[in-house]
């Protein structure tokens, strides 16, 4: 199977729940060569409740009203790939490229899948045999060291760590200046959950951000925003406000594989105008794949 292929098996897992509870029907309705309003409207209905948003949905629909005028047969499913890819590809993914030492923040509400898709990502980064340095940088609980401890553990990678309640800015400077002494190439900061709104919070994002520019001036190289796919576009807003307050760089989608709104990435990436760097398909150490838009489109179409 070629690295397209398994990519595609991948986001078929990661848009299954999308799949089976929304766009199963679909598929007859993406096979027919003429559609009546009637099918048009359905099509419409399935692809917001998929939450592709408005906008988006608006865009396609007009296209396929579009060619049903011309009076030709057309391919629905071609079409929808077409509008589709076009609609994804305004942010193409930066995929991560050892230089030097690159610092890696993770950033985002409570819950989300931060420490989680650290852990996956360092695994990754072993996997292609460069060495990573974790940084336990949540120190407001003793379970979310503990948590990154055994995601290090299992990656078989070292942690930096100082007692709960210490100071993340502390850690961070002492990570990045480890990392730089042994020309460690990846260091990757876990940090507490927040909301955009908690206003001492963000100043602690911005003094990790200072900390660790005392010691690399470019870092951190990538400030990656998680995102909860369950979540929708109801989190649109935030994730805006969010990304501008931290600086972030890139986009990372968890929880595809438990999302009924798999098409969310479509409003994600025209609103935020950052790439997804990754997208997380389950709770394993492998459930973290690079974000490809033509195997997306293609999983998400394949009905
Ligand atoms: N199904 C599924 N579950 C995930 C995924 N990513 C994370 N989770 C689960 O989501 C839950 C929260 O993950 P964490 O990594 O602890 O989230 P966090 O953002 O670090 O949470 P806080 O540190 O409390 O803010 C855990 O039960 C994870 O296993 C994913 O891609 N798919
Ligand atoms: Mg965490």
């Amino acid at each position: 199977m070629g690295l397209l292929g398994g990519l595609l098996n991948q986001f078929k897992k990661g848009l299954k729940r999308t799949q089976d509870l929304v766009l199963a029907p679909m598929g007859r309705l993406l096979g027919l060569h003429r559609l009546d309003e009637a099918q048009l409207e359905q099509l419409e209905d399935l692809l917001l409740q998929a939450d592709l948003g408005v906008k988006a949905v608006d865009q396609l629909m007009a296209r396929l009203r579009t060619e049903l005028r011309s009076g030709a047969d057309i391919d629905p499913k071609q079409v929808l790939k077409e509008e589709l890819l076009r609609l994804l590809g305004q942010s193409p993914a930066r995929p991560l490229e050892a230089a030097g030492t690159q610092v890696v923040l993770l950033v985002g509400v409570n819950g989300v899948g931060k420490t989680t898709t650290l852990g996956k990502l360092a695994a990754h980064l072993k996997t292609r045999g460069e060495a990573v340095l974790v940084v336990a940088g949540d120190t407001f609980r003793a379970a979310a060291i503990d948590q990154l401890e055994r995601w290090a553990e299992r990656a078989g990678v070292p942690v930096i760590r100082n007692q709960m309640g210490g100071d993340p800015a502390a850690i961070a400077y002492d990570g990045a200046a480890s990392a730089k002494a042994k020309g460690t190439p990846w260091v990757l900061i876990d940090t507490a959950g927040r909301l955009h709104t908690k206003d001492h919070l963000m100043k602690e994002l911005d003094k990790i951000r200072r900390s660790l520019q005392k010691v690399i001036p470019e870092a951190p190289h990538r400030v990656l925003l998680v995102l909860d796919a369950t979540t929708g576009q109801n989190g649109l807003a935030q994730a805006e406000a969010f990304a501008r307050a931290a600086g972030v760089t890139d986009l990372v989608l968890t929880k595809l594989d438990g999302s009924a709104k798999g098409g969310v990435v479509v409003p994600i990436l025209d609103r935020l105008k950052l790439p997804i760097a990754f997208v997380g398909v389950g709770e394993g150490v492998d459930d973290l794949i690079p974000f490809d838009a033509e195997a997306f489109v293609d999983g998400l179409l394949d009905v």
